[in-house]
């Protein structure tokens, strides 16, 4: 069986399995490694081919730039009819992976001289990043194949993906990974809203968007039990991206004034692009930046890189507000809330629980809440179960509530469809 592309002289998907083997022991490596999955759509897409018909010319023209942008010592192969896949070497594959799938998208996206004139094609590009791991290469395609499925489905405007694999094993013994990248890939993720309401007037403001598993197997999980999965897989990548995007059309569609408080995990802010994820999510959807919030969780203080810091106040400037989540748990600094730009603090339920019964919580309550109110910091208290909670909170001044006293988190269709009958906490939902 031939091993060579005709069309483009590359190698083909099979001689691209054996170049993959060959390089085994990946971990014996000098160097990480990123794999490039590329996918061409172009107008002359699905024509028959015969030569000089353009779609040749297409894919000779894809591959000549691919080797531009390439050096000699990476792997290009022709991995499908309109699927190039590219191995990218280097020191520093994640970043050095990100950068090589936007100049690959970029490059790409220039458009293509044809006999009949020019036409551009439309590029999406699904990368794994490699760094230290063992790992086979089926994993690695199939990764590759997620990465790129991802890319296509939820990202419509920056059309890249990226998984970060730097797994000290392989998937194949890590069935919480294999079913979390099986769900990944066959979209059994959904959203849950729980509404937010002004603690003076009881008005619903906003909602936050939390994640649910609707599993086959397992039936719906809560993000407890797979978040640490994705972080430690990287895959919370994607799957963020998802949730900010979704989040953002589902609040668009369903209220002209509401706001939607979106998680987002520590592990994104600092691997992932989280201010770009969120101009995608805004652009999608066309919300305004002022009615997004992110929610990140204290765990980001004990790792305020700089980049971190960078990316906050990126996000800030672009209008989106950012929420402290569970406040007052974790090994909080009141200091670094100066180093990011904090619009709100939401008091963690452990406090809420307390509030009626313990005065030295309820001392601790009320120091965050002046402390906030004098910085013009908003405050949330979460987890608000009964009317004396309620009631408490909002003489000592939190400016928002949320808990079961007035919704629980709830699909969609039950959370907006029911807006108005959450006001004054007599919604359905509410137990
Ligand atoms: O960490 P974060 O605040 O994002 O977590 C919110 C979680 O708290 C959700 O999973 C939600 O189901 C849960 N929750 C929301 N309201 C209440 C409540 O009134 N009581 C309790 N016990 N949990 C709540
Ligand atoms: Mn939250």
């Amino acid at each position: 069986m031939s091993e060579i592309d005709n069309v483009t002289g590359l190698p083909n998907g099979v001689a691209l399995l054996s170049i993959l083997e060959n390089l085994q022991p990946w971990s014996a490596l000098p160097t990480g490694f990123a794999v490039h999955l590329v996918y061409i759509q172009h107008p002359r897409q699905g024509k028959v081919r015969h030569p000089g018909d353009g779609a040749d010319a297409i894919l000779i023209e894809v591959a000549r730039r691919l080797r531009r942008l390439a050096s000699s010592e990476d792997i290009i192969a022709h991995y499908g009819n309109d699927k190039f896949l590219v191995v990218k070497f280097s020191d520093e594959p994640v970043l050095r992976g990100k950068l090589f799938a936007i100049s690959l998208r970029n490059e790409l996206s220039m458009p293509i001289r044809l006999d009949c004139g020019a036409i551009s094609v439309d590029a999406t590009v699904g990368t794994v990043v490699h760094a230290d791991d063992s790992g086979t290469t089926e994993m690695l395609l199939q990764l590759a194949e997620a990465a790129l499925h991802a890319a296509r489905c939820e990202r419509e405007v920056d059309c890249n993906c990226c998984y970060t694999m730097s797994l000290p094993y392989s998937i194949e013994n890590d069935k919480p990974a294999q079913d979390l990248l099986t769900a990944i890939k066959s979209r059994q993720f959904l959203l849950y809203y729980q509404p937010i309401v002004r603690a003076t007037n009881r008005e619903v403001e906003g909602f936050e968007a939390l994640l649910r598993w609707s599993s086959p197997e397992h039936g719906m999980v809560p993000p407890s039990e797979f978040i640490p999965t994705a972080e430690r897989t990287g895959m919370i990548t994607p799957l963020g991206s998802w949730v900010l995007t979704e989040a953002c059309k589902e609040i668009a569609v369903r209220s002209p004034t509401q706001c939607i408080a979106v998680n987002v995990s520590p592990v994104s802010l600092e691997n992932g692009d989280v201010a770009t994820d969120i101009s995608t999510a805004l652009n999608v959807s066309g919300l305004e930046a002022n009615r997004l919030a992110i929610e990140i969780t204290e765990a980001v203080h004990l790792n305020l890189t700089n980049s971190v810091a960078r990316q906050l106040n990126k996000i800030s400037d672009m209008g989106v507000r950012i929420s402290i989540d569970d406040f007052g748990t974790g090994y909080s600094s009141l200091s670094t809330i100066n180093a990011i730009p904090v619009s709100c603090i939401k008091i963690d339920q452990s406090f809420t629980r307390k509030i009626t019964s313990d005065s030295t919580s309820k001392i601790v309550v009320q120091t965050i809440l002046e402390m906030a109110d004098r910085l013009s910091i908003c405050t949330v208290a979460e987890a608000v179960e009964t009317e004396e909670e309620a009631s408490i909170m909002t003489g000592m001044g939190a400016t928002a509530l949320q808990g079961y006293l007035f919704g629980r988190p709830l699909p969609a269709q039950a959370a907006f469809g029911n807006g108005q009958a959450f006001h004054a906490g007599i919604g359905l939902g509410v137990s």
